[in-house]
């Protein structure tokens, strides 16, 4: 309950929106929505309204808003202990390491805080395997990525990103990386003929593309030609893992081990950044003490979060919900006739609705949907993602779709 003591306020949508634009940075355009709070599959604005989450934080939040168990794992550790540095061991770091590389299957774990720094950190790790173990010469190492990619926001993530709005402005930029077409082996291949590359990195799915999938056989396919070539197979599962596309990892789709995975987002519950790269020692034992790390990665507050939500998405089968209602929800979503509805793609709770082009952009439908009682949030113009947590029931999902099946019937198009 709020008091005066506190160190924040009440405040109604428009003074919140007003702050917002006034104090910070104009790096996002949101939906005109203030939330004030968050309960499993649910939001409130500031004045009381529900809505469905059906963004879920880009999918850091599978779990939903504050799941009990995740709320109390956060609750009781900050009380205990929240961070030590690396510079000391603590009695969960290797607890939770543990849980992770016996989970996914890799020898080692290296914990960190954002995706992005997880990102980076696979890089270097690839760098440092392709000098010290397949001799590459030094600083010529070349890593290949998919055209269209989104992999995180520093100066050298976004060196290699084919996205003008992500890369341009902010050069110079890193070299050492080579771009392919996504979903094509023969571009892969060929790539691979030079014998300065040292890995391949990639999503299984391409979310802010629009949640492209790629062909069946691909995820298998990219596995031979790695292994044909010596290349290290890096899957960022940052947004498709923690059962996000109906399979713990989107690359079990294809019973494929990539030789390194990257984690993220819903790692962490929804409750702080968490962000992980699982290797084998042949990759990881490359990197020597002082030579890599981060103030917070690896945090004892992190990993007890991170065990609970791991355990919790396995307790809960959020996996198989999440395949089961994204079977539905494509059903649903392809039944809706409507002149906009160009095309429904997704893969377990993955899922988005390409608009065909119109005067009605994807941002005009989420503010419909908005005022349904819907959040979701276009890419790139013309697709809308639709990600609730995982935790939703079929009850739920069945009145989502019949939220957006009444908001497509509301719009009226003249120019298709
Ligand atoms: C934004 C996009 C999604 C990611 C994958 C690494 C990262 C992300 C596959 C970096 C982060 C976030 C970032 C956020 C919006 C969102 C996003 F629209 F940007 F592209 F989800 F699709 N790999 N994605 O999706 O992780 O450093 O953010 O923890 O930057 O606007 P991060």
């Amino acid at each position: 309950m709020h008091t005066d003591k506190d160190t924040f306020r009440y405040v109604n949508a428009e003074e919140a929106m007003e702050l917002e634009n006034t104090y910070g940075a104009h790096n996002y355009a949101p939906l005109p929505v203030v939330i004030a709070r968050g309960e499993g599959v649910f939001v409130w604005d500031t004045e009381g309204k529900r809505y469905y989450d059906f963004l879920a934080a880009y999918s850091a939040l599978n779990h939903g808003h504050c799941h009990p168990r995740l709320v109390e794992a956060l609750r009781e550790q900050a009380g205990i202990l929240t961070l030590t540095s690396r510079a000391f061991y603590n009695n969960l770091l290797g607890q939770c390491e543990e849980v992770l590389t016996k989970l996914f299957g890799y020898d080692k774990a290296l914990m960190m805080n954002s995706g992005a720094e997880a990102v980076e950190t696979a890089l270097k790790l690839a760098r440092r395997w392709g000098y010290a173990v397949k001799g590459i010469q030094d600083s010529h190492a070349v890593i290949v990525v998919a055209a269209n990619n989104f992999h995180g926001r520093t100066t050298g993530i976004i060196s290699f990103s084919t996205d003008k709005s992500a890369r341009d402005g902010f050069g110079p930029y890193m070299n050492g990386y080579f771009t392919v077409p996504f979903n094509d082996l023969e571009s892969l291949e060929e790539a691979f003929q030079n014998q300065h590359v040292c890995a391949y990195l990639f999503e299984p799915v391409q979310g802010e593309a629009g949640v492209i999938i790629p062909d069946d056989g691909y995820i298998k396919g990219v596995r031979d030609l790695c292994t044909k070539y010596n290349v290290l197979m890096i899957a960022d599962e940052i947004q498709t893992g923690m059962g996000r596309t109906g399979k713990l990892l989107c690359v079990d789709h294809e019973n494929v081990h990539p030789d390194m995975i990257i984690l993220g987002k819903a790692l962490g519950g929804g409750m702080l950044p968490v962000s992980v790269v699982l290797c084998n020692d042949e990759i990881m034992l490359n990197i020597k003490p002082g030579e890599h790390g981060s103030t917070f990665g690896g945090n004892p507050l992190a990993a007890r979060v991170t065990m609970e939500a791991i355990q919790t998405l396995l307790d809960e089968k959020l996996v198989e919900n999440s395949n089961t209602f994204g079977i539905r929800f494509r059903e649903r979503m392809s039944a809706i006739k409507h002149p906009l509805i160009r095309e429904v793609r997704g893969k377990g709770l993955f899922n988005a609705i390409r608009l065909n082009p119109s005067e009605v952009t994807g941002y005009d439908v989420c503010v419909r949907l908005k005022n349904n009682g819907l959040l979701a949030k276009q890419t790139h113009g013309n697709v809308i993602r639709f990600a609730p947590p995982l935790i939703i029931t079929a009850e739920q999902l069945e009145e989502c779709c019949d939220i957006i099946e009444k908001t497509f019937s509301e719009i009226l198009i003249s120019n298709i």
